[in-house]
């Protein structure tokens, strides 16, 4: 078995995680001196978010240099020994391969924009004016056209991101043997493999307006796998919004070489209006996600491979989200926990989800750190929508409320940094911190340490077939596992009241669970609040 099928990936967001010099903003180092603490916690890769060169327009999603290492977060040397020392405590280092674009002030893009005969103009995607405008209507993701004039050469380039993010050209052979040397060079340093950025993009036709899975995506995957995973004993994840359950054995069916898994976001916009943006709120109802996870958990074939998460850096806080941030805070948290890491495929874990950390909304959009909230902002109040229901979305969906620094403890900024943080902590770092969560065995810390365990120690999770029961029900999310002869039951109970049910007629002791109980009566099975349980049948 594939080493990443049992294992648990922890994210890291460089800026945000530890500071070690009192700059404000964390660094390598500080992710070394972390890495007891991640050890303890159990899991076995962290995926690092982007720690590159670059001018920081997107939080180093803007790469200006892909084999160096911004002075901000350390030098080479530093990764070297973040690399060795992960691995000695069992750790492998997933690095972010952000290769749909590079950064606006990559030496290649700065020779690009030489003119039209530059050797590395055809590295990024230029078209002609259309009617003196741009070539169509295409819109970035971050706001506006995705098109962006060159005074210069009087041709457009193209940016799905910001427009300091230009797309690469991978029809450009050269270009792309360019980037499969990059990725061997971190390779050959012994990291545990990449989780690729919005991955599906690059095959994308412009003029047809595709923007994922275009036709040549799979042609490079394999290209690109055949040049350079395929010699190592590595994970790769591709970040897909676009995918299905359809093609995600496209991308993750081992005999075609490409990659070893996707991360899909169905279930992450079943919060937003459908067919509008995810600033459009809509109350998640709770059949929506049963069923989504169904349709991931059974539809996607034997020789697929799912990656389980509720957080990354892109998404608000899941305990401020979907579950209660106020009064069951800790048992919402662990009830998210429990229902997701009972399922099949790969969990992830995005830093400070383990303490149950929450959203920090702000009341003015100067708070706001991240480019594609600010874009928003500017573009929907030029649309005539108001202050304040701009600044809900932000709160409900924007990507700073999980950018905050990491509270470990409650001494002044949390511990984050002996300065001024580049953002500030949120308010409540005196009460939630990682410190307090250590000390206390009933933390939310603990019921994710308990989790990872139980996945690397009974195959049933890794290997059991899934299957919902008490589908139509409308507070609770039931699911069992099924390997063998043997079968595990997990039962949650997603509201915030009581909830009495019959579901057998047996009485069983939970593997787990986040209320203190021994034991529970199937047949007169009363749910508090968020109360979730795992037990074998
Ligand atoms: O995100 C891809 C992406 O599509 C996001 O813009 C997403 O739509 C948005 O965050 C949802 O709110 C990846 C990275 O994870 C993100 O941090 C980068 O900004 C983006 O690519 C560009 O590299
Ligand atoms: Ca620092």
């Amino acid at each position: 078995m594939n080493w990443w099928k049992n294992a648990v990936v922890y994210q890291v967001y460089p800026k945000s995680f530890q500071d070690t010099n009192g700059d404000g903003i964390g660094d390598i180092k500080g992710i070394i001196s972390r890495l007891d603490y991640l050890e303890t916690l159990g899991i076995n890769a962290l995926w690092l978010s982007p720690v590159y060169k670059s001018p920081n327009d997107d939080n180093g999603y803007d790469i200006s240099d892909y084999k160096a290492i911004h002075p901000d977060y350390g030098t080479m040397e530093d990764m070297d020994v973040l690399i060795s020392e992960a691995r000695e405590r069992g750790i492998r280092i997933i690095m972010d391969l952000v290769v749909n674009h590079t950064s606006d002030e990559h030496e290649w893009f700065q020779e690009a924009l030489k003119g039209k005969d530059n050797p590395f103009r055809d590295y990024y995607v230029w078209r002609d004016p259309v009617n003196g405008g741009p070539p169509n209507d295409l819109q970035s993701s971050f706001s506006g056209s995705a098109w962006e004039f060159d005074e210069n050469s009087g041709q457009y380039y193209l940016h799905i991101f910001s427009r300091k993010q230009p797309d690469l050209n991978w029809e450009n052979e050269t270009m792309r043997r360019e980037i499969y040397d990059m990725i061997n060079f971190w390779l050959d340093k012994g990291i545990g493999g990449f989780r690729m950025d919005v991955i599906d993009h690059i095959g994308k036709v412009p003029e047809e307006k595709i923007v994922v899975n275009g036709p040549k995506l799979h042609e490079y995957l394999q290209e690109m796998n055949e040049a350079t995973f395929r010699h190592y004993d590595v994970m790769t994840v591709g970040e897909t919004w676009g995918a299905t359950p359809e093609n995600a054995a496209l991308f993750s069916d081992p005999d075609r070489h490409e990659l070893s898994m996707i991360f899909q976001f169905e279930h992450i916009m079943l919060d937003e209006q459908p067919g509008k943006a995810k600033w459009d709120l809509k109350e998640l109802d709770l059949i929506d996600l049963k069923n989504t996870f169904k349709k991931w958990q059974t539809e996607i074939g034997e020789n697929s491979w799912n990656s389980l998460f509720w957080n990354n850096h892109d998404t608000p806080r899941i305990v401020s989200r979907w579950g209660n941030d106020q009064e069951y805070r800790v048992e919402s948290a662990k009830a998210f926990a429990i229902l997701l890491h009972n399922m099949q495929g790969t969990p992830y874990i995005y830093q400070g989800e383990e303490v149950g950390l929450v959203n920090t909304p702000i009341t003015d959009i100067s708070q706001a750190n991240d480019i594609e909230t600010i874009n928003m902002y500017q573009e929907r109040i030029e649309q005539g929508y108001s202050k304040e229901d701009i600044l809900k979305s932000i709160n409900v969906k924007g990507r700073d409320n999980a950018r905050r620094p990491i509270p470990w403890s409650n001494e002044e900024q949390g511990g984050f940094t002996s300065g001024n943080p580049w953002q500030e902590l949120n308010e409540q770092y005196s009460t939630i911190n990682v410190a307090d969560a250590l000390d206390d065995k009933e933390s939310v810390f603990y019921t994710y340490q308990q989790l990872i365990k139980l996945r690397k120690e009974h195959e049933i999770l890794v290997k059991g077939q899934f299957k919902l029961i008490l589908e139509d029900d409308q507070q609770i999310f039931a699911y069992e596992r099924e390997l063998g002869d043997e079968k595990w039951t997990v039962i949650a109970n997603l509201s915030e009241t009581e909830q009495s049910r019959s579901v057998g007629n047996k009485i069983v002791q939970p593997v787990i669970s986040n209320y203190k109980k021994d034991s529970y009566n199937l047949s007169d099975l009363t749910l508090k609040p968020y109360e979730a349980f795992v037990y074998k049948n």
